[in-house]
């Protein structure tokens, strides 16, 4: 059948690192939904719809990716779209642990429910959308680390300017 994957995550925003696992996977699968998480407990620098918007624009050369919100269990959200597969990225040792977790939550949760691991590219494996958010705010370049739609956002929600 056509293979259907689900990249999930907060996209806080996306990076770099993020859009290299969603080329990757739409490389590999039929289908991509990147799958924005709607609750969290941490308030997120960037509205649920900002955040949709900029993956939105960022993965538009894409024409099998498509970018969606979700909120409750990321399993639950798989039943809805009719999904079986999810798509991680691994930067090191420390995404590890936390990783196996989920994946062994979402296991026991819905057996049918396989998460594929990606190995980060080299170059992004210290990208993180909090590194991002630390460095845009005290004004430093993101521009090696982010779409400069992403770029010119993050000018817009510290400075109130895009220049
Ligand atoms: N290179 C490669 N991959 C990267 C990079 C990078 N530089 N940066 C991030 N990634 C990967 C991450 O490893 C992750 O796989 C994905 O990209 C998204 O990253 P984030 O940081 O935007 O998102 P997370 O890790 O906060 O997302 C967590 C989820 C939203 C997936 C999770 O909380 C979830 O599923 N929540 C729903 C509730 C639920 O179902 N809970 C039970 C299971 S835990």
């Amino acid at each position: 059948g056509t293979q259907l994957a689900v990249v999930p995550g907060s996209f806080d925003p996306v990076t770099y690192g993020h859009l290299d696992i969603i080329e990757r996977s739409a490389q590999i699968f039929d289908r991509v939904i990147v799958a924005v998480l709607r609750n969290r407990d941490k308030k997120p620098l960037f509205t649920t719809e900002e955040r949709v918007a900029l993956l939105r624009e960022t993965t538009q050369h894409l024409p099998n990716v498509t970018v969606d919100a979700f909120g409750g269990l990321l399993v639950d959200y798989l039943a809805r779209v009719g999904a079986r597969v999810i798509v991680k990225g691994l930067r090191a040792v420390s995404d590890f642990e936390y990783e196996m977790q989920m994946a062994l939550i979402n296991k026991n949760l819905r057996e049918d429910v396989e998460t594929f691991f990606m190995i980060a590219r080299r170059e992004y494996s210290f990208l993180s959308s909090s590194i991002v958010k630390e460095v845009a705010q005290y004004g430093g370049s993101v521009a090696d680390l982010v779409p400069p739609p992403v770029e010119a956002a993050l000018k817009r929600k510290f400075f109130g300017t895009e220049a």
